[in-house]
């Protein structure tokens, strides 16, 4: 059932995952490893469009599909009290329209008990700057990049918020498949998770 879930995100079966996903479910899956499945899935979507088997558009339904997917889970994957912890700002940096990963860190971080504002994908840094500052009870901001080449956004919206004088107020968590730790570091970042739980245990710890 697993490996159905698997398949139908490859091949963007956007008609059939949310019954393949409840399949799953009530043959006993758990909701995580579900979204280990089709995380898997787009892993093997890139390696495909990699090796020119698949396009542009074909990567998009099999995100849309996932996204579906994750939809049936959203209830499942747990719920502290909403905002007991704060507020969270999280966003896709400028140039960059990769988001299911953001969203899976917002969902996290919401069912951590955070109230998420999500300003969505290609947020410049001005956006992230302008956002904290009109909520000053917010302890900590999440940028996301998903290409190398906008790694140098990230960089840009870090610095603009130590620029603005907020790092006072927020800590910055930054995360991304081709962020890494030394990169955090040196953009001067006060946190890089990997995922998206260990990114809400984070939050947690920083506005605790
Ligand atoms: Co794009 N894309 N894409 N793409 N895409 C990648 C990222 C790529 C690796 C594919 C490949 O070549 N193998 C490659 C990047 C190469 C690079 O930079 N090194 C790539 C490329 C090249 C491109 C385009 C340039 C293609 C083109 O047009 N020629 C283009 C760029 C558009 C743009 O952004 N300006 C493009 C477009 C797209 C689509 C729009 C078609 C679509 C995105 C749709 C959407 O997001 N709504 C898409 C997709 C689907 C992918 C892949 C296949 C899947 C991404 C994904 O959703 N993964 C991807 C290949 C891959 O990742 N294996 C690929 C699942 C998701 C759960 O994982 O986002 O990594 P991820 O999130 C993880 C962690 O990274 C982490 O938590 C999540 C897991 O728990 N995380 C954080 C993420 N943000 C975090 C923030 C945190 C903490 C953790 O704290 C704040």
């Amino acid at each position: 059932m697993i490996e159905a879930i698997k398949e139908t995100v490859v091949n963007g079966k956007l008609k059939k995952i949310e019954e393949a996903v409840q399949e799953a479910l009530n043959g006993g899956a758990t909701a995580q490893e579900v979204l280990d499945s089709m995380m898997g899935a787009m892993d093997e979507v890139g390696a495909k469009f990699q090796k020119n088997e698949i396009y542009v558009p074909e990567m998009l339904v099999a995100a849309k599909t996932m996204q579906r997917g994750v939809g049936v889970l959203k209830p499942l994957l747990g719920g502290g009290a909403v905002g007991k912890n704060g507020k969270f700002i999280i966003g896709t940096v400028a140039g960059d329209l990769h988001d299911i990963g953001k969203n899976l860190v917002a969902m996290m971080v919401e069912a951590a008990g955070f109230e998420v504002i999500d300003l969505g994908i290609d947020v410049p840094a001005e956006k992230f700057v302008e956002t904290v500052k009109a909520n000053p009870d917010c302890k900590v901001v999440g940028v996301s990049a998903l290409l190398t080449t906008t790694m140098e956004a990230m960089r840009v919206t870090v610095k603009a918020l130590i620029d603005a004088g907020l790092k006072d107020q927020v800590k910055i968590m930054v995360g991304g498949a081709p962020i890494t730790q030394a990169f955090a570091d040196e953009i001067g970042a006060d946190a890089y998770t990997t995922d998206a739980a260990s990114a809400a245990t984070k939050a947690k710890e920083l506005a605790n």
